[in-house]
Order: structure tokens, then sequence, then C-alpha cells
């Protein structure tokens, strides 16, 4: 059941498709206050608590699987440091969920603003949610279960995103590729080695001078023949596109921009420029449909080029000073020249500074045009990211409406998790934000990002190999599987590594789960469920269960549970049920051990990781390969602890089709029988398949 309240006059976000007339009673759970002090026009939800209510949800936020305890901001921003005290990161995704004792339902604040989400941190026994703006709608969701409550929030903001099959390869990416030689030599690297690969990502190096939409003449002579080749290889080029547009007359993208009138405009009608990576830029004003279809239309030449996948980022906007701004920060910097010596002139500097970037007095300097309304970008900041998002799916579907397009943006709203997946920034090669990592992402899925993933091995900072081989152990299950680092660190690929063999065998594993591991993905994308989620979904009379915070449930019948720490040669893990422990080392070498239900402490040597399959479930091997597109999913290998059989729909597509069907499953069904191991192969287009046990 999916309640409506609607506070103040609420702009409309794209976040919800379902239409709810609005409820004119009180307000259930939450009692509403109108604080004093704030902006006009404030509301505030504050929720008692108890003492055994666990919150999920906020998506993209920092700190553990549960929220309690904690402060956030729902307020985009490029922020590179991921740590507890960081209230806010690239994403707004407003849906709290409530489970205890004879408690569970949902809020979702559709609320385009600054939110904050005082879950027990002021006082333990309250949650206290404020919005600024005070217009929003609220839904209130309640159902039955974890997983009832997740699948009736999906209905109410729409079908996920679905990526094409070879999205789900490895990927290769780094800040710092600057030539087709580069991207060539990363190709040829990993296929020498027999690691794997699907796709290259082009960082910003790969532009003319930061611009979007080109690319330098000099170092990718030939772009559309560099594609061609690496197609023949299958593996796809990966370009980056940033929110800003260069301020440039004769520049293409910004002489249209300005034909179109489809920049963000300040309150005197000129142009609302701040710099960003290619100098001064100006801001597509994603809040417009024409704007949108002007900002779509730019990735043709790309496109015509071979382009089958684009991330986009920067798309808080991240700016790093505006003209204003800039000359605000050099008049408080004149005005301390007098000052030298004294004790606090460094902090007033720092502070001016520091101050420059992403500052909240620059997002009120300009406006969206929404139909014949201009609406000043604060009120609405956190709908930016999800617009260029969605400019670009839409532009992708214009152009190419025959196939699926991969896409995935750092900064987003939900709405966007219709249009594109999300990675989750620019995290540190720390052990701390491996664990991280894993503790955003049923988060994330519950607010509708399936298609997600983090920089395997750690963006700024520099890797250590035992860190990069357990990223990647990871990887293997997050749909999007990127090993990517900064400039100026430590080189990252695979290859680089004395130990490199085993890490490609940690990769081969993903291409042997692939087909499964699409299969899971797809099923919960096309059933409006999740493919990461807590354990406390499927086993929430479990109070054990229900706190754990470093294993996660994927798909119908798996768990994983990665090793997170150094020097660690196992970790204790927690099973609700019996379950089967794969522990892998490669794609052909792995071992079965059938574990009881309870505590286990698991060895796990560093190139060692295990995959839980329930008992009577199985998973699928197929017999790998190096890339998506050549592998096999007709031989395979059904692994599981079947005592009493299993039965498995496996879903199958081409891997690209826009409108897939649901029904395209072979049921496959494991006879009961003591062998946890059986090869057969599956019919591609008969609907069922029966599997003896090797004992029969
Ligand atoms: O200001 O394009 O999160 O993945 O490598 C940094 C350069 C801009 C931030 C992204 C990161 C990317 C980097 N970008």
């Amino acid at each position: 059941m999916i309640r409506k309240y609607t506070f103040g006059s609420p702009a409309d976000t794209g976040a919800v498709v379902q239409s709810i007339p609005a409820e004119a009673g009180d307000l259930p759970f939450f009692s509403v206050s109108f604080p004093e002090g704030g902006e006009p026009g404030t509301v505030a939800f504050t929720l008692n608590l108890n003492p055994e209510d666990i919150l999920w949800g906020l998506g993209e936020t920092l700190r553990g699987m549960n929220k309690r305890g904690g402060r956030y901001r729902s307020w985009n921003v490029d922020e590179t440091q991921h740590t507890d005290d960081r209230q806010n990161i690239y994403a707004s995704h407003n849906l709290l969920v409530v489970f205890g004792p004879g408690r569970l339902f949902a809020v979702y604040l559709d609320d385009p603003g600054l939110v904050t989400w005082d879950l027990g941190f002021t006082r333990s026994d309250q949650a206290v949610i404020t919005s600024a703006n005070g217009d929003l709608n609220l839904y209130l969701l309640e159902e039955e279960s974890l997983n009832e409550l997740a699948r009736s929030f999906r209905r109410l903001t729409g079908r996920s995103y679905l990526p094409p099959r070879w999205a789900f390869g490895y990927i290769q990416s780094r800040w710092g590729y600057a030539s087709e030689e580069d991207i060539r030599t990363v190709v040829a690297e990993h296929r020498k080695r027999h690691i794997p690969l699907d796709g290259v990502c082009m960082d910003i190096d790969y532009m003319d001078g930061f611009r979007n939409f080109t690319w330098n003449r000099g170092t990718f002579p030939d772009l559309k023949g560099l594609n061609a080749d690496l197609r023949r290889d299958h593996v796809r080029l990966i370009p980056i596109i940033d929110a800003g547009v260069k301020l440039e007359e004769g520049y293409a993208a910004y002489d249209s921009g300005v034909r179109e009138d489809a920049f963000c405009k300040k309150a005197d009608g000129s142009l609302f420029v701040a710099a960003v990576w290619p100098g001064r830029c100006c801001f597509p004003d994603f809040l417009n449909p024409e704007a949108r279809a002007w900002f779509g239309d730019q990735y043709r030449p790309l496109l015509e080029a071979g382009v089958e996948g684009f991330w986009n980022d920067m798309n808080e906007p991240s700016l790093f000073y505006s003209d204003e701004g800039l000359a605000e920060c050099f008049s408080v910097l004149d005005a301390r020249k007098e000052g030298a010596g004294d004790a606090e002139i460094m902090g007033a500097l720092r502070s001016a500074l520091g101050s420059l970037a992403n500052s909240p007095e620059d997002y009120r300097r300009f406006y969206h045009r929404v139909g014949d309304r201009l609406i000043r970008h604060d009120k609405v900041h956190n709908l930016y990211g999800a617009g260029m998002t969605r400019a670009t799916a839409e532009g992708l579907r214009r152009f190419g409406p025959e196939k699926r397009w991969l896409l995935f943006s750092r900064s987003s709203f939900v709405g966007a998790h219709r249009y594109g997946g999300l990675w989750q920034g620019d995290n540190i090669s720390w052990w701390q934000h491996l664990k991280l990592a894993l503790q955003m992402l049923p988060n994330m899925n519950l607010c509708g990002f399936l298609f997600c993933g983090c920089d395997l091995g750690g963006f700024a900072g520099d890797t250590t190999e035992d860190l990069l081989a357990r990223f990647l152990q990871l990887g293997v299950f997050t749909p999007l599987m990127r090993n990517h680092s900064a400039i100026h660190t430590r080189d990252q690929e695979i290859y680089r590594f004395s130990t490199w063999e085993k890490m490609r065998d940690t990769v081969t594993v993903r291409y042997a789960l692939l087909p499964f591991l699409y299969s899971e993905f797809m099923k919960a994308a096309l059933s409006d469920g999740l493919y990461f989620r807590p354990l406390a979904f499927d086993w929430s009379d479990d109070p054990r269960a229900c706190r754990v915070e470093d294993q996660l449930l994927l798909g119908e019948s798996c768990m994983i549970a990665p090793v997170l720490e150094p020097n660690a040669l196992g970790r204790s893990v927690y099973l609700p049920e019996d379950m089967l422990m794969i522990r892998f080392r490669s794609a052909v070498d792995y071992d079965l051990i059938p574990l009881e239900k309870g505590d286990h402490y698991v060895e796990l040597a560093l190139h060692e990781f295990p995959l839980f399959v329930r008992k009577n479930r199985i998973v699928l091997l197929c017999p790998g390969g190096e890339s998506a597109e050549t592998l096999d999913d007709t031989r395979l290998t059904a692994l599981g602890w079947i005592p009493d059989g299993a039965a498995y729909d496996f879903y199958r597509d081409d891997g690209t089709d826009p409108s897939p069907s649901p029904d395209q499953i072979t049921r496959i069904t494991a006879a009961a029988g003591p062998s946890l191991r059986r090869s057969f192969t599956a019919p591609k287009d008969f609907p069922e398949c029966r599997i003896p046990d090797p004992a029969e």
C-alpha cells in the first residue's frame, strides 16, 4: 500500500511514475513540524525509534548498511573524501526503510532540494528528516515483507535500467590514457595474457582540450578505425562526458547550445559561467526537455565512430569556481594582505580558497527554465545529474532504438535508475573503502540502481597487490566490474603486478559465472526485484542475520562474503541456513564445501574467494572465455548441494534487445542426489532441461 502526502507546492522531479492521489488525513508514524530559524517553509518529520529498529536506504551514502546513528544530507556534491564524517556525496536517494519488531514501512521524499536526515544522531531514539524547501510529496509505503516493500517502491518509481550483456564483462579504466597507443597497449596486454576484457574507458584525456564530444585528432587520428579494430577483438570503447560545456566561440557544442538556448542563465539573463576542466564552461539546462534533446544529440559524432557506451561525470554539477566566486575570493585575499602576521590569517585564507568549489552561492546564481517558469537551481539542485543521464539515454535511444546502451553516471536522483547505472565515485585505495563499497550496494539497489559498482583497486592513492586482488573478488559479483584509478597514482592494470596470473584467474570466474549473474540481474530488473540485498530481506525473523553488515544476498539463491581485511587468511561468516560454499581460485579450480547453518570461520588464502549457495538451489558455470560476446551459455555445470533436488529458471536473451521479454527462460531441474557438480548441455530454445544425478 502506498499513500501520498503533499506539502507546499512540489516540483515535478520525474522520480515517480505511478499516479497516486494525495491523502487528506494526518501522516501516520511521523509528527510534522515547521522549525523556526531555518529557511522559511522548512518542514521536519520526526519519527520515534524503538531500540531494535533498523534503517536502510539513502542509496549512495557513506557509513554502514544500517544507516542508524548517523547524519546525512541529500545534496549532490563532488566529494573526494569518503569518510564517515561526510554527510553527502554525489547522489540523493531519499528512501528510508524502517524495520523493527512489529514495524515495517518506508518513506520516500520526492523533494529535489536539500533534505537532512538525522537518524538517531542528535537523539538515539529519534529520526528527524528535514526538507529545506518544504515543497515535496511524501510517500509512505507499507507491505508484508522487506522484499515486497522494495518491489512496491520500484513500481512507484519505474523499472530499472537494462544494460547490454557485454557491460557485464571486465572493464579496464584509468585517468591518463591519452592516446590510441595507450588504449591498444591495454587491450594487447590483456589479450596476450588471456585476461578477459570487454571494455576500456576513455577518461577526459581523449578529448580535445576537455571539450565534450570532441577527441584529440593528434593522439586519436582515427577513432572509428580504432573502434572497429577493438570490436573485432570483442572490446568496446567507453568515453567519458562531463556536464560542463567549454565556453568558446567556434566550438560546435557551445555554438549550437547558445543557438538552442540550452544553457542555464543568471537572473539578468546572461549565461552562468564556472570553471571546470576545460576552463570556463556553460551548463546545459537538463531540466528543460529541449535542452535535453539538444544535449543528447551531441553524442552523435562519437556514436558514428562506433561507440556503444558512456560514463557521465562531474554532473552534480561540480564547479571549480564561478567568475563571481573567484572575484570575491580575490577580494578577501586582498583585504587580508595588511594582516600578514596575524595568527588567524591562515584560517581566513584557507577558508576563502576552500569555499571556492561547489559553493552554495554559486548554486543560487543560476536558473532552470521549466515550462514558462524559472526555477533557481538550488531549489532543484539534486535533479541535475539525473537530467543529464536522461538526456544521454534518450539521445542514445533516438540514435539506436534497436539495442541497449551502456551508460553510467556519477551523480543521480531516484528516477535516473530508469535511464542508467551508477559508479560509486572517487574512493581511495583503502581497505575501509572495500567494505564501504559492499555496504553501499544493497542501499543503491533498494533505490532502483541495480547496475552499479565501485572503482576496483581504489581510485585515489596507490593500490597494493593484495588490495587489488580482494577488490577484484568483490567485483566478480558486481554488475559493473571496472578497474579504475586516478592519474599519477600507481599503475593498476592487473598485468602490472607480479601475481597477475592469480588475479586473471579471479576474472575468469566472472566470465564462467557471467550467464548466471546476467540471468539473476535480468530477472531482478524485469520483476522489480533486487540483485543485492541485506540478509534481513530473506531472513527477517533471524535477529543475527538482520545485523550482518559484511555479507550480501545476491539474486535468488546466493550470498557473498568477501575478505575485507589485509593479511587475512580467512574470515568469519554467518550462515542463516545450510549452504554450499564454492571456494574459487579460478573458473576451473574450486572447492565445494557443504556447511551447516550457523557460524563458521572459512579459510580463504589471498587468491581464494567464496560464493555461498542456499541448500537445494544451484548456480551455473559456463566454460568461460575472454569476452562476454564469445561465451557459450549452453555447455553448463550446475553446482549445488541438492539433497532434495533443485529447479532454476535460467534467463537468456541476445543481450541487446531493448524490450526483452521476461519469459526467455529455460527451466533447469536438477534431480535430488549427493553429487555437488553436474555438467550438462542446456538446449537454447527449449523451455525445459532436466539434469540427472550422475550417480543415477
Ligand atoms: O575532477 O575525469 O570521479 O572517475 O577519473 C576529477 C577525471 C574528474 C572524477 C571521476 C573520476 C575521473 C576523474 N573525474
